[in-house]
C-alpha cells in the first residue's frame, strides 16, 4: 500500500500506464485556481503567449502550489519514489468549440530524459469530458518507443505537431473524464491524444512533469527543474527556486532563460522553437 495508492493500484498503474481519477483538489479550491489563472488572462487581454504557459510554476506562487500539492506528490511519490523533481508543467487549454487537437505520442519522445520514468500528472480546472475533449489513452502501450512523424500541423496543441506512427484500436482506447479537482496519471511512453472540444465550456488542463532525482537531461544543454519532496543526492539538474511573488522580473528572467534552454531539446532538428 502506497500513501495514497493501493498495492493493486501501483500494480495496474505499470501495466497498463496510467490511473484516474483521483481527487486532490476540493471543487472549491479547483474554481480558486480557475480563477487565478483567468485573472492572468485578463490581464494580458487573453490567452497569455504560448510559452507562459509552460513551466509557469515559476512565475506563479498559485502555479507553485499546485505543483507541490501533498496528494498530489503523495500519488507521484507512491510509484516514483521519495525524491522528486518537477521538470516541467503546462497549460493545455481548449476553447468552447475549438478545433484544437492532441494526435496520438507518446511525451518521451523528445524530451531527452534518461530513463523512461517520468510520470505526469493532469489536474482539471474545468470538466474535461469526451465533448470538451478530454485526454485519452491507450493502455499497455507504454512498453516501447515507437517512431514519431512532425507535421507542424496547425491545430495540433504539441509542439512539432508530432504523431505516433502507429494503428489505434479505438475499442481500446480510455477517455480520461474528469470533473474539476479531479487528477489523472500517466506514464511518459503511454500513446495519449485528444479532441476537439465540442462543448459550451472551456476545457482547462495543468500537468505536472514528475521525475525521480536519479534522471539525466541526454540530449543537450544543463537543464533545470524544482526539487519538490526529498533530497537531490545527484545533481543532475541545475535546481530552480520558489517564486516569491507572481511575475517577478527575476523569476520571468529566470524562466526564459530556462525555457530557452529546453527549447533547444524539445526543437532540436527543427527551425521552430520560439525561442529561435
Ligand atoms: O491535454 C491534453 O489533451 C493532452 C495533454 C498531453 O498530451 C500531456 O499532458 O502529455
Amino acid at each position: 500500500m502506497g500513501k495514497v495508492l493501493s498495492a493493486a493500484e501501483i500494480e495496474n498503474y505499470r501495466t497498463e500506464g496510467y490511473h484516474t481519477p483521483l481527487r486532490v483538489l476540493t471543487a472549491g479550491e479547483a474554481a480558486g485556481y480557475r480563477a487565478k489563472f483567468e485573472a492572468w488572462e485578463r490581464s494580458v487581454g487573453g490567452a497569455p503567449p504560448r510559452q507562459y504557459l509552460q513551466k509557469c510554476h515559476l512565475l506563479f506562487t498559485w502555479a507553485n502550489e499546485l505543483v507541490r500539492n501533498p496528494k498530489v506528490l503523495d500519488a507521484v511519490e507512491d510509484v516514483l519514489g521519495p525524491n522528486l523533481l518537477v521538470w516541467s508543467s503546462q497549460f493545455f487549454n481548449k476553447e468552447p468549440h475549438s478545433e484544437d487537437y492532441v494526435s496520438w505520442h507518446q511525451d518521451a519522445t523528445y524530451w531527452g530524459l534518461s530513463e523512461h520514468t517520468e510520470m505526469s500528472a493532469w489536474i482539471a480546472l474545468a470538466p474535461s469530458t469526451p465533448e470538451s475533449g478530454c485526454m485519452r489513452v491507450v493502455p499497455g502501450t507504454h512498453r516501447e518507443q515507437v517512431t514519431h512523424k512532425d507535421t507542424f500541423a496547425g491545430g495540433n496543441m504539441l509542439s512539432r505537431g508530432q504523431i505516433a506512427q502507429l494503428d489505434v484500436d479505438d475499442s481500446k482506447v480510455v477517455d480520461l473524464v474528469l470533473q474539476p479537482g479531479e487528477m489523472s496519471l500517466h506514464h511518459v511512453l503511454i500513446v495519449h491524444g485528444s479532441g476537439p472540444n465540442t462543448s459550451d465550456e472551456r476545457r482547462i488542463g495543468f500537468v505536472t512533469r514528475y521525475i525521480p532525482t536519479h534522471l539525466k537531461q541526454v540530449e543537450g544543454p544543463r537543464d533545470s527543474a524544482l526539487l519538490v519532496r526529498g533530497e537531490d543526492a545527484y545533481g543532475h539538474f541545475e535546481l530552480e527556486p520558489d517564486p516569491v511573488r507572481d511575475f517577478d522580473p527575476e523569476m520571468v528572467a529566470l524562466h526564459k532563460a530556462v525555457s530557452e534552454r529546453q527549447a533547444k531539446i524539445l526543437y532540436r532538428g527543427t527551425d521552430k522553437s520560439p525561442y529561435a
